[in-house]
């Protein structure tokens, strides 16, 4: 079994100060938390980007000032987000690759998104995933629905995509996949060898499923995007305090952390 990657999405297009006053918003203060959850144990971030007014943007040069920020406090694997919020259009989505980040999400198919759509029409994630081989950055395949998984492998055999993928099963979503063992267990069984996977459990769904993930050789996304809770009804302190489980968890279960350079390692981000 690899060690654990553990990935922190600190914080998303749709949570507020008004979900958890310790929400991360400004490039200062990302870059804080950033540094706070490797030295915890994270090895990659998943970004999204607020404006000077606080709301989400795919603005590129927005997005360079985070990236930026972050690097100069540690060192973590970037991943900008290409699913931004479910109202942006994909030509305001696809911006931050053209920053050539070592990472972006791609996900493979529309899906309902609580009262809203996530569209993800074919065309669309095909010139995502074009971009993406165009700039050099590792895509991690977001799958909210199984037929995602299917929709992947078809970008495949188009030549779109590169064996072995990365995957994040993101569970939990209303309209999306239902955070049961059973459903995990099934995504992980349609995955082509040698392909990696992490899980971000929606709300509750987040601590069961990475237990299950930490178990299986997967690995774990946590972080204020998902899930601003510690335990029920009580808000985490941070999204270090969300990684700090995490990684004691792991330890209790016998599965080693990766550090940043570790992880670049697994999935095959070293040159
Ligand atoms: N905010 C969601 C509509 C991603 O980051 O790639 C999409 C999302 C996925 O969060
Ligand atoms: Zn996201």
């Amino acid at each position: 079994m690899d060690k654990l990657i553990i990935t922190v999405a600190p914080v998303g297009a749709e949570v507020t100060r008004q979900d958890n006053p310790n929400l991360p918003l400004t490039p200062i203060e990302i870059a804080e938390e950033a540094f706070q959850c490797q030295t915890e144990g994270a090895s990659l971030i998943h970004l999204h980007v607020r404006d000077l007014a606080g709301n989400a943007t795919q603005e590129k040069s927005c997005f360079q000032q985070v990236i930026e920020a972050v690097k100069q406090r540690c060192d973590l694997i970037v991943q900008v987000s290409t699913g931004g919020a479910a109202s942006m259009t994909a030509a305001e989505r696809i911006q931050p690759v053209e920053l050539c980040p070592e990472m972006a999400t791609l996900t493979t198919g529309t899906v309902n998104f609580g009262s809203e759509i996530f569209v993800n029409p074919m065309p669309v994630v095909e010139k995502f995933a074009q971009a993406m081989l165009t700039y050099g950055v590792k895509p991690e395949i977001e799958v909210f629905d199984v037929g995602m998984i299917h929709n992947a492998l078809t970008l495949v055999k188009k030549g779109l995509l590169k064996l072995p993928l990365h995957f994040d099963f993101v569970m939990g979503v209303s309209g999306g996949i239902p955070g049961e063992p059973r459903h995990l267990l099934h995504m992980v069984e349609s995955l082509p060898p040698d392909c990696t996977w992490s899980v971000a459990g929606i709300g509750g769904n987040e601590l069961p499923l990475a237990v299950m993930a930490i178990i299986l050789g997967g690995h774990v996304r946590v972080g204020f995007e998902d899930n601003v809770y510690y335990t029920k009804n009580v808000l985490a302190t941070s999204n270090a305090q969300l990684v700090r489980r995490i990684v004691r968890m792991a330890g209790e279960l016998g599965r080693p952390v990766a550090r940043p350079n570790e992880a670049r390692g697994i999935l095959g981000l070293n040159g």
